[in-house]
């Protein structure tokens, strides 16, 4: 048999119960995945050679590869975009410019520096999203960036939030695709703070002072990320998710749920469809929690299914970006990219496959035992055959590829 006699298979089955799979193919294919680029090498950026310092967050493993050029990590990138269906988009870090030998701090980047990656992407014809590097810096090594004690620090990183910014429009308008600018910082303490609100005062200032610029949303969104502890600030994190929850709410900006940021057994599906009835917008930074570490590589588990049904049930396509943020450095790194995107794409294509009105039905009538039943029964269903005719229909690979 071929993917294409197995999908022919497949789509009669999901008619059977009411689901069309060329309409949920057609979705599917229009859900761009921001790929990270901080997977290819390890977070280090290309600043200098000295990789990840710090920061609340750890790439572990030695296997070979790392990108240690921009020119290696395109190429990498360009290998991953060929490994996966559909167009995508690339998440760069600011700490990933093309500074030409020269050495530029953070409070000093412009959009030059970033020119050769629009060059890039307009060939490739994918968009670009953005991040300030609030880490791997020498000034981030008291534990506080934007919240720091000392005004002259805070200025510092002030400055590099709103070049970002600036650079991040430039992004959306030279490519005609927003873009999304994320802040994360690693502000936070290992051991018991004295006093937990004070940074979280600065914080809310240095904020309001990154934002102050108005900046066209058709080229630039914002987005704040919380969590919930890290490496070395264990005890306490400035950036807490009731912190920006409540700064987003307040200034309409889009939140960023990272899956890996909450208490471990603690699901983010469940947040979305609250938390979208007062902010804008979400950010998605799928992830994987495992013991202490957020950022494993995800796999198609219960989590992302729930995750991904959430987004695609409550139709909040056009309000939530879906990016990746994981880095794993002890597996190959191109296959953990393409793994990764794949796997977030498959989960959408599960939800997208649900008889859904079928089950609210069932909700309504009280029928909690027909509901259970065909949420159980829809599992064995071959959306696999379906998948692989999505990637084979659009020049990737299929799974056993
Ligand atoms: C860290 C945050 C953040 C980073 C990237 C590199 O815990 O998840 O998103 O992973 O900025
Ligand atoms: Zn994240």
């Amino acid at each position: 048999m071929t993917t294409a006699s197995y999908y022919a298979s497949a789509k009669d089955q999901y008619a059977s119960i009411g689901v069309d799979t060329e309409a949920a193919l057609e979705i599917l294919a229009t859900i761009p995945i921001s790929v990270h680029c901080w997977q290819g090498d390890d977070v280090g950026g290309f600043e200098s050679d000295a990789g990840l310092t710090g920061g609340g967050i750890l790439a572990t493993g030695n296997y070979p590869g790392r990108a240690r050029t921009i020119d290696e990590l395109r190429r990498d990138l360009a290998l991953v975009y060929s490994l996966v269906p559909g167009r995508h988009r690339l998440n760069l870090h600011a700490s990933y410019l093309d500074h030409a030998g020269k050495t530029v701090d953070r409070d000093a980047i412009v959009e030059e520096h970033f020119q050769s990656w629009v060059a890039w992407a307009r060939q490739l014809d994918i968009g670009l999203d953005f991040n300030p590097t609030f880490f791997s810096h020498p000034l981030a090594n008291d534990g506080f960036t934007l919240s720091h004690p000392d005004k002259s620090i805070r200025q510092f990183w002030i400055e590099h939030g709103k070049r970002c910014r600036r650079i991040g429009a430039f992004f959306g308008r030279e490519l005609g695709s927003t873009c999304v600018t994320n802040i994360w910082i690693p502000d936070g303490l290992k051991d018991t703070p004295a006093d937990r609100l004070s940074p979280r005062e600065r914080l809310t200032e240095s904020l309001d002072a990154i934002f102050e610029e108005p900046i066209d949303p058709s080229h630039n969104l914002d987005a704040v990320e919380c969590k919930l502890f890290g490496l070395g600030s264990e005890s306490y994190v400035v950036g807490s998710h009731e912190f920006y929850l409540g700064y987003a709410i307040k200034n309409q900006l889009a939140l960023c749920l990272d899956a890996g940021h909450f208490h471990p057994t603690e699901s983010i599906a469940d947040k979305l469809s609250s938390i979208l009835l007062y902010v804008p917008r979400l950010l998605l930074h799928a992830s994987r929690g495992v013991r202490w570490d957020s950022d494993h590589v995800i796999l198609l588990n219960d989590e992302l299914q729930a995750i991904a049904r959430e987004v695609v049930v409550g139709k909040y396509l056009d309000r939530i970006h879906v990016g990746l943020d994981y880095f794993d450095a002890s597996i190959n790194r191109l296959a953990a990219w393409a793994i990764g995107v794949r796997n977030i794409q498959r989960a959408l294509l599960i939800a997208l496959l649900e008889p859904t009105e079928k089950l609210i039905r069932l909700e309504l009538k009280a029928d909690y035992t027909s509901r259970l039943a065909l949420f159980e029964s829809i599992k064995s269903l071959p959306f696999g055959a379906v998948w692989n005719y999505f990637c084979e229909t659009r020049d990737a690979p299929t799974d056993d590829a």
